[in-house]
């Protein structure tokens, strides 16, 4: 019986804890702002994973986590029996088990190929659940850099493995491609703020959004369990309510260059929605 390989199949590039990207992988995503690999982590290496997913999402940490642990489809203190996207921030802060995991380790080798003009690190990284049948549990469209203060270098690669099969009807990621080349940032707002309104703050809703534009063409990236998609710091994305009776489970871990992290934490800046920042102040 002849062996077919799967042009899809990513498995062929694994080496060890190293995964293979090529130079029209990396053209691509210094062009479109996203790439969508497959087969990154092997079935044995996704178990290793998924009991400690379950646990941050069922709120098993929540006393510790403070801000860490809410909705991002929701204002904070919406009580844990009605979320609908479940957010864990920095899960290997309040585990040390999760340290150095085996997604970091090759999260970390492709990383280190995307980008060569410098030292990537791990800034953040973050747990997301969308609960099934949860039609509004909506990530709303943003660009990342609106969510974080002004460096120097703004280089970053957000990657986001799937730990469930992720399709439209889940509420998968959506992009638009292309938006990462646009010469300014787009205004973002607190979510439930009217434009110019001070009345709701980045203290009252972490979750921001920016009015659509309407030339944008929105891109699905239906992802199986084990692949990822990889996204810059530039380009409009977002994704919608889960309206299956299935769960979409994430597990979301961003790259930025050293110095980046550095110029970050000098400001206060952790990722933790527990930061004591002056938002107005540190993200222009
Ligand atoms: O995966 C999602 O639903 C959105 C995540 C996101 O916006 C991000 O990781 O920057």
């Amino acid at each position: 019986m002849k062996r077919v390989t799967n042009p899809d199949s990513g498995h062929h590039r694994r080496s060890g804890e190293n995964y293979l990207i090529t130079p029209e992988e990396i053209t691509a995503y210094k062009r479109d702002g996203y790439i969508v690999i497959h087969d990154v982590l092997t079935e044995t290496e996704m178990k290793t994973i998924d009991p400690w997913f379950d646990h941050f999402v069922a709120g098993k940490e929540a006393d510790n986590m403070g801000r860490d642990f809410c909705d991002m489809s929701q204002p904070y203190g919406t009580p844990l029996e009605d979320f609908q996207l479940v957010n864990a921030m920095l899960p290997s802060k309040y585990r040390s088990e999760l340290v150095n995991n085996i997604y970091h380790r090759v999260s970390q080798n492709i990383a280190n190929q995307l980008y060569t003009a410098g030292e990537p690190a791990m800034d953040y990284e973050q747990f997301l659940a969308k609960r099934p049948n949860k039609a509004n549990a909506e990530f709303s469209m943003h660009q990342d850099l609106g969510y974080w203060p002004k460096t120097a270098n703004t280089w970053t690669a957000t990657f986001s493995l799937a730990l469930s099969d992720s399709d439209i009807e889940n509420g998968c990621l959506q992009v638009v491609p292309g938006t990462n080349l646009e010469a300014e940032l787009r205004s973002h707002r607190p979510k439930g703020a009217k434009e110019d309104d001070a009345a709701v703050s980045r203290d009252d809703s972490h979750t921001l959004v920016i009015d659509r534009k309407p030339t944008d063409e929105v891109v699905y990236l239906p992802v199986k369990r084990g692949s990822m998609t990889i996204h810059d710091e530039r380009i409009v994305h977002g994704s919608g309510g889960n309206t299956s009776p299935k769960w979409r489970k994430t597990y979301v871990a961003a790259y930025r260059a050293s110095e980046t992290i550095a110029q970050e934490r000098a400001m206060g800046f952790t990722h933790s929605h527990n930061d004591q920042v002056d938002w107005d102040e540190i993200v222009k």
